[in-house]
Order: C-alpha cells, then sequence, then structure tokens
C-alpha cells in the first residue's frame, strides 16, 4: 500500500475513563508502527493516559512515545502548522485557531471524523460522508469504526493474534504473566474472569453468584469504578492494588490499572472477561474469550440500542438456547438486573461460549483493520485531489 508520508495530527480530549485516550493511542502508535506516519497525538489529560501507559510523563508538553510524538493539548494551543491530516477523535472539538490555521494552508489537510463505534445500522449509511464546513474551505469526512463492510473496521494491530496465539498457546509465558503480576498460578479448577466494569445494581448479586458456585472463581479487577463497590461487599477497610478478599468460592484479586499491552494479556490468560465501554470491549472480542459488555450508558437508553445491534451479529450463528442465554446476560448486566440465575448458567455455558467467541475473533479478523482502512480512504481522497 503506498505510504501516505506526511504528518497526521490526532486530538483527543479526554471526557471521562480512559477509553477516548485508549482508542486513541492505539491507532497512533498503530500509524506510527505500521504506516511510518508522523503522527501528533494530541491529549489533555496526561494523567489519565498514564493510567493505561506508565511510561508517559505528565509534566511534559512533548514527548516522543513509541514513536509517537505527544502533545499535551492545551488551551490556548500554540501556534502551529496543521499536518496534511487531521482526525477530531470522539466527538471532541479542534480549537478554533487550529482550524482557521488548516484552512490557510494549501491544500488544507484532510479532516477526519473518527466517530465511537456502533454495531447499527445508520452507521454503514454515515461512513466516509463529506460535511462541508459552512464558512470556511474545508471538508470533514465522518469515519465509523464498525463490524459490517462498508464501515471503518476496527482497530487490530498487525501482530494481534499471532501474540495472542502464541500466548494462549503456551502455558509457561501465561505462568509468567500471571507471576509478572503478582497472582498466583497453582490453582487447578479454578476459573479465572477478569471484571472491568462501572458501578452496577448488578455488581453484589454477581458476587454472591460467584461465592455460590460449585467451582472456585477468581475474580480479577483493575483497580476502577467497580471497585469500591466490591470492597464494600466484602466490609473490607480498604480497596487498593493487591487486596484480596475471600467469600465462599469466590476470591478478588484487585490489580493495579495494567498497561494496555499487559490488559491484553490479561483478557488473554482468563476463562471469560467483563468489558465495558469501547476499547476494551473490542479487545475482549480479539481475545478469543467469552464475555460480557457493560455499554457505556447513555441518555434515553442509547446505549441498550447498540448493545441490541451488537447482539444481532454477535449470536447470529449461535444455537437458538445459546443465543437466548447470551442475549439474557448481556441485557440483565446492562440493566443493571440481579444476576442470581443468570450469572451460573453463563459460567455452565463457558466451553460452548468459548468454542463460539474464537469463531467470532476469527470472522472479525476477515474484515480489513481500521488503520489500513483509513490509510486507504486518505490515499483515495488524494488521488481525487490530484485530478
Ligand atoms: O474507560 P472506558 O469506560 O472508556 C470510555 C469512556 O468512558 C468514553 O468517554 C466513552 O465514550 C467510551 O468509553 C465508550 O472503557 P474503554 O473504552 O474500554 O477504555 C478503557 C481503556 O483502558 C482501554 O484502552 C483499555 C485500557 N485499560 C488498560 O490499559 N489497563 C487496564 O488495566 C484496564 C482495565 C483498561
Amino acid at each position: 500500500m503506498r505510504n501516505t508520508s506526511n504528518h497526521w495530527d490526532i486530538f483527543c480530549s479526554v471526557i471521562d475513563n480512559y477509553g477516548d485516550i485508549g482508542v486513541t493511542w492505539r491507532l497512533a502508535r498503530q500509524l506510527a508502527a505500521e504506516y511510518k506516519i508522523n503522527v501528533r497525538l494530541w491529549v489533555d489529560d496526561l494523567a489519565a493516559f498514564r493510567h493505561i501507559y506508565p511510561e508517559v510523563d505528565v509534566t511534559a508538553t512533548t514527548q516522543l512515545l513509541q514513536d509517537v510524538e505527544i502533545r499535551h493539548w492545551t488551551t490556548p494551543l500554540p501556534a502551529i502548522e496543521p499536518g496534511g491530516v487531521v482526525i477530531e477523535a470522539l466527538a471532541c472539538h479542534l480549537p478554533d485557531s487550529f482550524i482557521h490555521a488548516m484552512a490557510e494552508k494549501s491544500p488544507p489537510p484532510l479532516w477526519i471524523n473518527l466517530e465511537y463505534l456502533s454495531a447499527e445500522n445508520w452507521v454503514q449509511g454515515v461512513h466516509g460522508l463529506p460535511s462541508p464546513h459552512p464558512r470556511l474551505p474545508l471538508t470533514k469526512y465522518f469515519f465509523m469504526p464498525g463490524y459490517i463492510a462498508g464501515t471503518g473496521g476496527l482497530t487490530r494491530e498487525a501482530w494481534l493474534y499471532h501474540a495472542r496465539d502464541e500466548f494462549q498457546n503456551d502455558i509457561n509465558v501465561q505462568s509468567r504473566f500471571w507471576a509478572d503480576i503478582g497472582l498466583p498460578n497453582d490453582k487447578p479448577g479454578h476459573l479465572r474472569i477478569s471484571l472491568f466494569s462501572y458501578e452496577s445494581a448488578s455488581l453484589n448479586s454477581l458476587l454472591a453468584a460467584c461465592s455460590q458456585s460449585p467451582r472456585p472463581i477468581d475474580l480479577m479487577v483493575p483497580l476502577g469504578k467497580a471497585v469500591p463497590q466490591i470492597a464494600a461487599w466484602f466490609a473490607a477497610a480498604e480497596a487498593r492494588a493487591g487486596a484480596i478478599w475471600r467469600r465462599g468460592n469466590l476470591s478478588v484479586y484487585v490489580l493495579p490499572m495494567l498497561s494496555q499491552d499487559d490488559y491484553d494479556r490479561l483478557l488473554w490468560a482468563c476463562d471469560g472477561n467483563l468489558v465495558r465501554g469501547e476499547d476494551s470491549f473490542v479487545r475482549a472480542q480479539f481475545a478469543a474469550r467469552p464475555l460480557i459488555w457493560q455499554a457505556y450508558r447513555q441518555e434515553e437508553g442509547a446505549h441498550l440500542d447498540k448493545l441490541a445491534a451488537f447482539l444481532d451479529l454477535y449470536r447470529a450463528n449461535l444455537p437458538p438456547a445459546d443465543a437466548s442465554l447470551v442475549r439474557a446476560v448481556w441485557q440483565a448486566w446492562n440493566r443493571e438486573e440481579d444476576m442470581a440465575v443468570l450469572w451460573p448458567a453463563w459460567i455452565d455455558a463457558l466451553p460452548m461460549l468459548s468454542t463460539h467467541a474464537r469463531a467470532w475473533a476469527t470472522h472479525l479478523a476477515e474484515q480489513s483493520d481500521l488503520a489500513s482502512n483509513l490509510v486507504k480512504f486518505i490515499n483515495k481522497l488524494l488521488e481525487s485531489r490530484a485530478f
């Protein structure tokens, strides 16, 4: 593929949590590593960034990480010449001064609005549409991540599946991983489930069901929103990384937040994963392990539409009884209902769900990835400009 060989600016505003920086950092480093693009990633919250990439220096206005130039996005933005491509990610707003600098550049940068991921049908219709600026000689293009042909695809690095398979096929590598993150690896018969969720009224019933499970369950919980609620359920005084809480057949291991790459390994290593938002959700699908997704809550239940659209795709090849179970479990978790009956049913179904998860991950890899789709999209626009 032709190298677009110029400078790209990606803007990321951290609205909350880690998804905004998680998505943009992952894309930025892939563009730099696989396409040798000079990426400048503007981030307004370096502290949030450091949670998923501990090497980040929160005091630096400029730093180079994995061949990506990281710029602290301050207000006002320093006067700077825009790159040839400008990506406005996940509903952030470019500073006016930068938009004017874009309009003054000749030719003007290609302006991409990278949207949130959704499995809903309308995504295909919007993907690639131009939106001319009302006053300035600039056009912004919608780039929609998605699961089906005619969308922008999903961010998936070239190395990902190979690294996952090497990890999942090598018990020694897995043992080293557990040791490296300070967890025991000598628990035959235990199920290991990772949990990354928002606060939830369902959580207590899930913990209770785990504690009564016939098979011991180890819940791996990186520090975050769910931890105080779990600590309260155990009546534990302090919620810190390293804490271990036990009740019945449930053990909860509180982990520090891991780097993005180690979090991938955690997803690969566990028997099942509870994930949320956007990026951890996609990574859990790539992990080829059973998952339950908690969608980011939106006004008027818009997240439940997103959930339903994804479930339609994900369950398409499952026998009816299994398909119903998956929908019931995911809906209950998202509607914050009681998990007492559904959780044990999901645990019992793990062998079937594992087979399905692998088939789904294989299916996803048939689609070209978001970075390569984006580079193709940009090259096409450049070619159309040449005439
Ligand atoms: O953190 P999230 O809930 O993020 C978001 C934001 O809320 C955002 O505003 C919203 O629009 C979006 O969701 C849909 O969930 P997400 O998307 O899964 O992002 C988490 C990131 O954190 C992801 O890149 C994985 C990373 N991560 C680590 O690197 N280490 C960890 O230990 C964990 C648990 C996550």
